[in-house]
């Protein structure tokens, strides 16, 4: 099976309207995608996410970017790609952390900006190890979510408060 990686398109990915554009250059790698959804960002999510940089000055800032406070798009595309060389692909794709630096045609260097706080808005992130990968793509998903057991699961009897759909029709 490969690598596993989580990818994300952040909310200045979203707004920009680059989702069809990423996606394209992501399925030019031939990688195959075993998960998608669009997330709301909870700051707890944020935050666990992010957790080996709080440390940082810019933790904050990070915070609230992935979670689109400062985007009209209060949300990202999280997405799980599998395949040989995973991690290694979609990170040169994405280029450099610092969208200043990112290569000149990777994702980053051609959407990315750096904004007047030093807010990073580098569009993309994806999972920098397999460690990292693992931690984070079952942060963002559960096991059903996937369509390939990636990684080891167990059945359990869990009751737990769900939301379900009101049998309410309602108008849209
Ligand atoms: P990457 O996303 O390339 O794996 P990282 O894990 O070191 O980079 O950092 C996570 C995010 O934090 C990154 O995408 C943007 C932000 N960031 C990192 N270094 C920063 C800095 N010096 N100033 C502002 N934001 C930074
Ligand atoms: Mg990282």
């Amino acid at each position: 099976m490969g690598d596993k990686v989580l990818v994300l398109i952040k909310p200045d990915g979203l707004v920009k309207s680059l989702t069809g554009n990423i996606l394209t250059r992501l399925s030019e790698t031939k990688l195959e995608i075993a998960a998608a959804k669009i997330v709301r960002v909870s700051r707890e999510l944020a935050v666990e996410h992010y957790k080996f940089l709080s440390g940082k000055p810019f933790f904050e800032d990070l915070i609230k970017y992935i979670q689109g406070e400062y985007h009209s798009r209060k949300k990202v595309l999280a997405m799980v790609y599998v395949g040989e060389g995973a991690i290694k692909k979609v990170r040169e794709l994405a280029g450099a952390t610092n969208p200043e630096e990112a290569d000149t045609v990777s994702i980053r260097g051609q959407y990315g900006r750096i904004t007047t706080k030093g807010v990073y808005e580098n569009v993309i992130h994806a999972s920098s190890n397999p460690e990292e990968a693992e931690r984070e793509i079952k942060l963002w998903f559960q096991p059903d979510e996937i369509v390939f057991d990636i990684y080891p699961t167990e059945v359990r009897d869990v009751t737990e408060k769900k939301r379900i759909w009101s049998s309410a029709t309602g108008k849209s």
